[in-house]
């Protein structure tokens, strides 16, 4: 992973009030030496007492096992990385320093694990031929995104892992939650959906598993994710769904795959090995 960018040299939150100290690119790492590194210590207070959220370091009953996956408290803090420093009994981000300690908006101190589906299918004309695009000569893919809520942003229609699920659930959960808009539907009707999609769902393709360049994270929170593809060659199945922005998503839209897509987070960076795996246009 290279240098984080989203999650430096910003203000921090929808209301921007938090200022992260800014973090040269020379200063990043923390082998990198910076005697008077100190940053300011955020916690929303949002996330003080949730019930999807840890408690604060150091509280009574909260013995996080780092680097494990926490069966008492049902959370991975495993990150994909590989095993994280933990320093005063806070864990340090794996790429480096982000101008703010402490938990920002996050629940969970450490990785935070999401799952994001990238559901896609080629751009066609209405004789259903494949479009190439005009100066690569490459067909174009297009791509399930959604707008999100937080910021406005168009990116994938990810979210966390819930406590004790499996990705692949995860995976069908957000797409359903984000895109159909599942959270509104009947028992009856959120069933017969889920198993629609169920197949389709079955066959993804691994994109990337790693740390995400999120603007929420911080020196002791950041973003992990697993993203897989799910390509749909001929379009017919995917043509069946019935697009609805749901849940944090505010709206929902199938985008032609580009290098000038700006992207939330990394998603771009992810966007762009799908369309090298598929030979799209990029
Ligand atoms: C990103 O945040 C992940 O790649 C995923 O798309 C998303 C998960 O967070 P929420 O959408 O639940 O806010 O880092
Ligand atoms: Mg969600
Ligand atoms: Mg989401």
């Amino acid at each position: 992973m290279e240098l984080h960018q989203k999650c430096r040299n910003t203000t921090y939150g929808s209301d921007g009030k938090i200022s992260r100290v800014p973090v040269p690119d020379d200063k990043v790492k923390w082998e990198q030496h910076w005697e008077d590194y100190c940053p300011p210590n955020y916690t929303a207070p949002g996330v003080k007492g949730k019930p999807w959220a840890d408690k604060e370091i150091g509280e009574d009953g909260f013995c996080p096992k780092w680097n494990s996956l926490d069966c008492e408290n049902k959370v991975d803090r495993r990150s994909l990385m590989g095993n994280y420093e933990v320093v005063d009994g806070y864990p340090l981000n794996p790429i480096g320093r982000t101008g703010l300690r402490g938990r920002g908006i996050l629940g969970k101190w450490g990785p935070n694990h999401a799952a994001d589906p990238v559901v896609t299918r080629w751009k066609r004309n209405s004789s259903n031929d494949v479009i190439k695009h005009e100066d690569s000569g490459k067909p174009i893919l297009q791509f399930v995104s959604i707008r999100r809520k937080d910021n406005g942003q168009w990116a994938f229609p990810g979210g966390m892992v819930d406590p004790g699920e499996v990705v692949s659930q995860t995976l069908k959960r957000e797409f359903l939650e984000e895109t159909m808009n599942s959270l509104e539907m009947t028992p009856e009707l959120k069933s017969k959906v889920e198993s629609h999609i169920q197949e389709f769902f079955s066959t993804g393709e691994d994109v990337y598993r790693g740390y995400v360049d999120d603007p929420r994270n911080t020196d002791n929170a950041w973003m992990e994710t697993v993203a897989k593809n799910f390509h749909d060659e001929d379009g017919s199945f995917v043509g069946t769904l019935s697009l609805n922005a749901g849940d944090d998503a505010v709206g929902v839209s199938w985008i032609d795959v580009s290098s000038q897509l700006h992207l939330y987070a990394s998603h771009s960076m992810m966007l762009k090995s799908v369309a090298a795996k598929l030979n799209a246009h990029w």
